[in-house]
């Protein structure tokens, strides 16, 4: 590595990640975090910005009403599994997450993935009028009617709508999600005390970051919404079950394999 050429270790995060956090730490530990969120949203901010007027007419929305319960969540499963991908990448690509054991990836992912794509929603909502970008044009909650589940799909937009009005910047997004996902009282985990670690330097550079933009006070408010996150994945898992003992083998044979093995 060139740093090293001229008597300068280069930051390693592999190998200092589980020592002390010194300032130089975080700050090299934000800059990666966000890096990997900026390379893995399908979309950046000044694109979703021009895409803005772009919005469903009654006839598209009419034609995603018309479809029958289960093509509709077959659809809506195949988009959100596009998602998942996306922050698996995003998990894969946070040092302290992919220094984890398989098992132990594997757990942070299926209960937190859901997690941060809610998050993520936020980006591609537009509060003016209560939609969010989904299969290339903006979509209000009528367009998801008929996959029957209302209560669900108003309680996400409530969360994406509000979510929104704390303004985050990419960079607070980027290390909130990686927060969400390292988080070590998750089931299922085999090595706590390596996740509570991770997190414990993800929470530093989060506090950080919320110092130098001087809005500290977002602190208390994100937390708050986890408790929000947490009820919403519930719902989806709970409808998630309704929806398999009506049509056991559309989730069977249709589904995305990756949405069976993280919510199955
Ligand atoms: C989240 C942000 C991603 C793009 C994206 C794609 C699919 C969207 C998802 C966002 C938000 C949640 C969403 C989903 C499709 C279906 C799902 C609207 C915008 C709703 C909540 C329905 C979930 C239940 C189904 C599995 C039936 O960058």
């Amino acid at each position: 590595m060139s740093g090293s050429a001229v008597g300068i270790r280069p930051f390693d995060p592999e190998s200092s990640f589980f020592s002390y956090p010194t300032s130089l730490h975080i700050e090299e530990l934000s800059a990666s975090i966000v890096r990997s969120h900026r390379e893995t949203t399908q979309y950046r901010p000044e694109e979703l910005q021009a895409l803005r007027w772009k919005v469903f007419s009654r006839e598209e929305i009419h034609a995603y009403q018309s479809k029958s319960v289960d093509e509709m969540w077959q659809h809506c499963a195949v988009r959100l599994t596009d998602a998942v991908q996306y922050v698996v990448e995003f998990a894969k690509r946070i040092p302290g997450f992919r220094q984890l054991g398989q098992n132990d990836q594997i757990a942070l992912l299926k209960s937190g993935s859901m997690e941060v794509v809610l998050v993520r929603m936020s980006r591609m909502f537009n509060t003016e009028n209560n939609t969010v970008f989904f299969d290339g044009k903006f979509a209000g909650t009528e367009l998801f009617k008929s996959l029957a589940c209302g209560d669900l799909i108003a309680a996400v937009f409530d969360f994406a709508h509000n979510l929104c009005a704390l303004r985050l910047t990419e960079q607070q997004m980027a290390v909130f999600t990686a927060l969400v996902l390292l988080n070590a009282d998750r089931p299922c985990l085999e090595d706590r005390e390596r996740v509570q670690r991770a997190r414990r330097d993800v929470e530093l550079a989060l506090s950080h970051i919320l110092h130098r933009d001087n809005q500290e006070s977002l602190l208390h408010k994100l937390y708050q919404r986890v408790q929000v996150l947490k009820s919403l994945c519930a719902l989806h898992i709970e409808k998630l079950r309704w929806f398999r003992q009506l049509y056991p083998l559309t989730v069977h044979s249709l589904f995305p394999p990756l949405y069976k093995e993280l919510f199955g």
